[in-house]
């Protein structure tokens, strides 16, 4: 059976024209809170040495652990201190303008739901896992605090010239994915792969992804992956790095990179700094998979559309 899906994916009527609801903690079950647990406990091993120390450190001080879904409310509290920022509770993904309008104001919407047992590994939609478990702790550093409020600001003035494509991409490639240079060598503070237990080993240890050097406009160049992971991870110098993205105009950028040709997700081009040149051997070995399959298919249909042979007719 598909899983249900929430929010906008869901064509469902919001009560408020913000689309925040009440969290709900009260209703979560027992069952609900097992996930979490089994989900918080396989992450919180593999991200000593990974995620980067910021993250690990924004976790620590928050009211987050392996017992129970947090409440946002306990959340708030302590990002309210730390950074000024909340979490509020929306049922799923927004439309782009009301993510944007929360953000601008500090408001982090983290969807209230979770994950079914059988989606441990992958959703498509932004459950309480993700958002909570790979944002929040995010949030406690200033630099992203500001970086994240100030893509808020910039997806609104996006949308009106038309450029939301291209700055989406620098939210993916950071907020979502992105990789930093920590004591020599790389660590993950994006949200997608520090709340995924295969894609937080794979960006790092895995011989198939690129890993190249982030600049504004390489990124906004860059096509992604929803469905699978990343072909291309970018790594930044700091979280400070991000802080100076937020002084830039980006309206002449978006008007070079208009102008540009698209580069895809698994490209290398030349002038790129190059951390890791990847194999590329996990998404080929997918395509050849897929590709195997379409041919059964077809296969499979020839057959079906086959004359009745001999012998099974009516004499
Ligand atoms: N809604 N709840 C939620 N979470 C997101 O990350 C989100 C969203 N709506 C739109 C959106 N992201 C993106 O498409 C924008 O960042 C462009
Ligand atoms: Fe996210």
């Amino acid at each position: 059976m598909q899983a249900p899906k929430h929010g906008l994916a869901a064509g469902e009527q919001p009560d408020s024209p913000d689309w925040t609801i009440d969290q709900g903690w009260a209703r979560y079950t027992a069952a609900e809170h097992a996930t979490w647990k089994t989900l918080f406990e396989r992450q919180t091993r593999l991200l000593p040495g990974r995620a980067c120390d910021e993250f690990v450190q924004g976790m620590r001080e928050l009211p987050i652990g392996a017992t129970q879904i947090p409440d946002f409310r306990a959340l708030s509290e302590v990002l309210m201190r730390r950074t000024g920022w909340q979490v509020v509770a929306v049922p799923g993904l927004v439309p782009d303008e009301v993510f944007f309008e929360h953000l601008a104001h500090r408001r982090f919407p983290a969807g209230n739901f979770i994950r079914r047992p059988e989606q441990l590994d992958y959703l498509e939609e932004p459950d309480v896992f993700h958002d909570v478990f790979g944002h929040v702790p995010m949030l406690m550093n200033p630099a992203i605090a500001d970086f994240i409020q100030a893509y808020g600001q910039g997806g609104l003035r996006a949308q009106q010239l038309g450029h939301l494509k291209h700055l989406a991409r620098l939210y993916w490639y950071t907020i979502e994915f992105g990789l930093l240079q920590q004591r020599g060598g790389l660590r993950l503070f994006g949200a997608g792969i520090a709340s995924s237990f295969t894609e937080s080993k794979f960006c790092l240890a895995d011989a198939s992804p690129n890993r190249i050097g982030l600049t504004l406009e390489r990124v906004m160049r860059t096509n992604y992956r929803i469905d699978d992971f990343q072909e291309t991870y970018f790594v930044i110098r700091d979280l400070d790095a991000l802080l100076e993205f937020t002084r830039i105009d980006f309206a002449p950028l978006y008007e070079r990179v208009q102008a540009l040709p698209e580069f895809q997700p698994g490209d290398v081009r030349e002038g790129d700094v190059v951390f890791t040149r990847g194999s590329g051997a996990y998404h080929a070995a997918k395509r050849a998979e897929e590709r195997a399959e379409e041919r059964a298919e077809v296969r499979a249909n020839e057959r079906a559309a086959e004359p009745v042979g001999p012998g099974r007719g009516t004499a």
